[in-house]
């Protein structure tokens, strides 16, 4: 009882095994990634107790995807196994500038999610349902689970929502939709490009004005830092140097720091170092989720000094 609920897809990630155009490329590296689960691993790491909802097939690559994330401690015990629909795949080319995604997901196990899934998500256990702007791009289907979740009353538990805006999956959507949903939520994670889209500005200052009420909002400012905007007021914290090896999976990373310090009642300027931290061990990984930074490290960089405004 108390733990948090990640819902969303997962799939088999396939990394270059060696250097080359892709298309050369014969070695592959076999991986699993998916923004949810990656929360909930992080999430589970950090002492949180975390279970992931969503599909599978009923394939290897399904099984790949619960031995991984299960082998983390997450609870699985709540993903559904449609033996009617595939695990979905994707490629990453690992680069520290970004990495280019060709996903193979359409029609997809967790594609087939709809409002059915809401009795496996344990809402009257839960202190935190985890969502993301990805699962709404998925289907009809993911859409109307998404908006019943975020519209029904909650009793006893909060929704935060990273916006994960990916443009590959809105080619046939309106992304719009994502400010409807990150408006019902309590708790929202952005990239700064990512509010602009939705809200039309990327600026916390501006954002701080458009936005009042009891939301907490983080606005993620890339290598420079985060803000928090919560309770008309605004904390900013600077990210870490890192030599980045690999940026994707880093923004789950934060929001697992980010939620887990929020969990547990710490100050602004803690929940975003805590953030910060947990993204810097994504960055330095070409996998999703990497190894946690030793504490002697992390200890002193959660208490420095902040910056509020
Ligand atoms: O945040 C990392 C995810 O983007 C990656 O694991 C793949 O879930 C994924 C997606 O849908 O892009």
């Amino acid at each position: 009882v108390g733990g948090v609920v990640c819902l969303g897809e997962t799939m088999v990630m396939m990394v270059p095994g060696e250097p080359g155009p892709v298309h050369l490329v014969r070695t592959w590296h076999r991986a699993v990634g998916g923004a949810e689960s990656n929360v909930a691993m992080h999430l589970t790491r950090l002492g949180v107790r975390s279970s992931w909802v969503s599909a599978v097939g009923d394939d290897s690559f399904g099984l790949a995807v619960l031995d991984t994330v299960g082998g983390f401690g997450v609870d699985v015990s709540g993903v559904r196994i449609d033996s009617s629909r595939p695990t979905g795949l994707y490629v990453k080319e690992a680069s520290p500038h970004g990495s280019p995604v060709r996903y193979y997901r359409r029609g997809s196990a967790a594609s087939g999610m709809g409002l059915e899934m809401i009795d496996r998500l344990g809402l009257g256990e839960v202190k935190l349902v985890h969502l993301s702007g990805i699962t709404p791009a998925l289907s009809d289907s993911c859409l109307a689970l998404m908006r019943e979740l975020l519209r029904r009353p909650r009793h006893g538990f909060r929704i935060s929502f990273d916006l994960n805006w990916r443009p590959a999956l809105w080619t046939d959507r309106d992304p719009r939709v994502l400010r409807e949903l990150a408006d019902m939520a309590d708790v929202v994670l952005a990239g700064s490009d990512e509010a602009e889209l939705v809200w039309g500005t990327g600026d916390p200052a501006r954002l701080r004005q458009l936005l009042p009420g009891p939301r907490s909002l983080v606005v993620k400012q890339g290598a420079d830092g985060a803000t928090l905007l919560e309770g008309g007021s605004a904390y900013f914290e600077p990210a870490l140097k890192v030599e980045v090896v690999e940026p994707v999976g880093a923004g789950d990373a934060f929001a697992a720091g980010f939620l887990a310090a929020t969990l547990a009642g710490e100050s602004p300027s803690v929940r975003l170092r805590a953030g910060h931290l947990q993204a810097a061990s994504a960055l330095l990984t070409a996998e999703d989720v990497g190894d946690p930074l030793p504490d002697d490290v992390t200890d002193p960089l959660l208490h420095a000094d902040s910056q509020t405004w």
